[in-house]
């Protein structure tokens, strides 16, 4: 198949899925075409199936605001034609998928019907979507797309619950490539980090205020009090300043370190014992199983999708949002060294049910299917 993926290019969880996705499809022989403003974060090997397509937006001094919606729409209209692409797969509703819907419609007039796929991720339905301001536009684009994908049951039900939506919402959950998340020797990562053989929590985000980035630290802050051990927090964000702030006054600066945003967080992972979730919203979890990926057992919240994920007492353990002593308790149980290296085997084994060659086959089949019906 020739398939359009169009996607945020950052390091954000559907920017990640999208590119994983669009990699997979190329090793498999699919034609992959990229369209977006600036080339993904994780779009980093050559093949000659994968193409990258840059929407350009044209400056003028009348535009206080850009309408990237409708450079996007216009790039999808000249790929579609002229990559002769068979479907569209838009990732993150806003405005990815009314884009989509445009395209189609300027598209048919030139005896084009190409299908569009939405994939639901999170915050397009939870947080951004439901807002007022663009409501009925979401509506209107989910129940415009030809397929509709979200990324959990959780997710699935949410959409159903906020937005009028008459599409069926399939779920096909995210994935992982076990073989760039696979716990690697790193020893001397470790001693260097974490020199008299302290456990090890890490933690990623985009440190925004649904992660709850103050229960990480806080969290920590208590385990540490109990078990010698290191804080990694990994990614950057609005809330990094107050959280450095908080580890200052908090007397644990010193334990804590803060990598920023990084390329290869599978090499922190591989050092890591314990993953940290407290998320306020999380329709998957993205970040939690490229940890359990790397045999790293996870402390979460129950928000969204992560309980699909991370099964209470087994890959780790889940909370209410909030309750940071009894995710501190949990933490406590996970690192002891009668317990740590049976949660780590759970955590893999649980990674290898999000195998993407269990999971790209989903994508190919709503692809076959709407490619089908038009
Ligand atoms: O977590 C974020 O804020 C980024 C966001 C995104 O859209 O890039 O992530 C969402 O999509 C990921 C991939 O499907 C999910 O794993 C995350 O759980 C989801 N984030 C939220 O729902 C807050």
């Amino acid at each position: 198949m020739r398939i359009g993926i169009v996607c945020y290019p950052t390091f954000g969880g559907s920017g990640v899925v999208a590119t994983e996705l669009g990699k997979a499809l190329a090793i498999k022989g699919h034609k992959v075409h990229f369209i977006t403003y600036s080339q993904p974060a994780r779009l980093d090997i050559f093949s000659e199936n994968l193409f990258y397509h840059e929407v350009y937006i044209p400056s003028y001094p009348l535009f206080q605001y850009p309408p990237y919606e409708l450079a996007l729409a216009s790039k999808m209209v000249d790929i579609v034609r002229f990559e002769k692409l068979d479907v569209l797969h838009v990732h993150y509703a806003i405005p990815h998928a009314s884009a989509a819907f445009m395209a189609k419609q300027i598209l048919r007039t030139k005896g084009i019907n190409i299908p569009i796929i939405t994939t639901l991720h999170g915050t397009d339905i939870t947080l951004v979507g439901k807002d007022a301001s663009f409501e009925p536009v979401v509506t209107f684009s989910i129940n415009q797309s030809d397929g509709v994908t979200a990324v959990s049951d959780s997710l699935r039900a949410e959409t159903y619950d906020y937005f009028q939506i008459e599409k069926d919402i399939q779920v096909i959950p995210n994935f992982i490539n076990l073989e760039k998340f696979k716990r690697q020797k790193k020893e001397h990562f470790r001693l260097a980090i974490a020199a008299n053989n302290e456990k090890l929590l890490v933690h990623t985000s985009n440190f925004r205020g649904v992660k709850r980035v103050e229960d990480v630290i806080r969290i920590f802050a208590k385990v540490r009090e109990q078990i010698p051990s290191k804080l990694l927090m990994v990614g950057d964000g609005p809330d990094r300043p107050k959280m450095e702030k908080l580890c200052r006054e908090l007397g644990i600066f010193q334990d804590v370190r803060f990598l920023g945003k990084l390329e290869a967080v599978e090499e922190v992972l591989s050092i890591a014992d314990l993953f940290l979730m407290p998320s306020e919203k999380e329709s998957f979890g993205l970040a939690a199983l490229e940890a359990m990926a790397c045999e790293v057992p996870v402390i979460s919240s129950n928000a969204g999708g992560i309980p699909e994920l991370n099964i209470d007492g087994v890959t780790g353990f889940v909370s209410p949002v909030g309750a940071v002593d009894e995710m501190v308790q949990n933490a406590l149980h996970v690192l002891h060294d009668d317990n740590l290296p049976t949660f780590k085997e759970n955590a893999l084994k649980r990674a290898h049910e999000f195998d993407v060659d269990k999971i790209v086959p989903l994508y190919e089949e709503i692809y076959q299917r709407t490619i089908n019906e038009q």
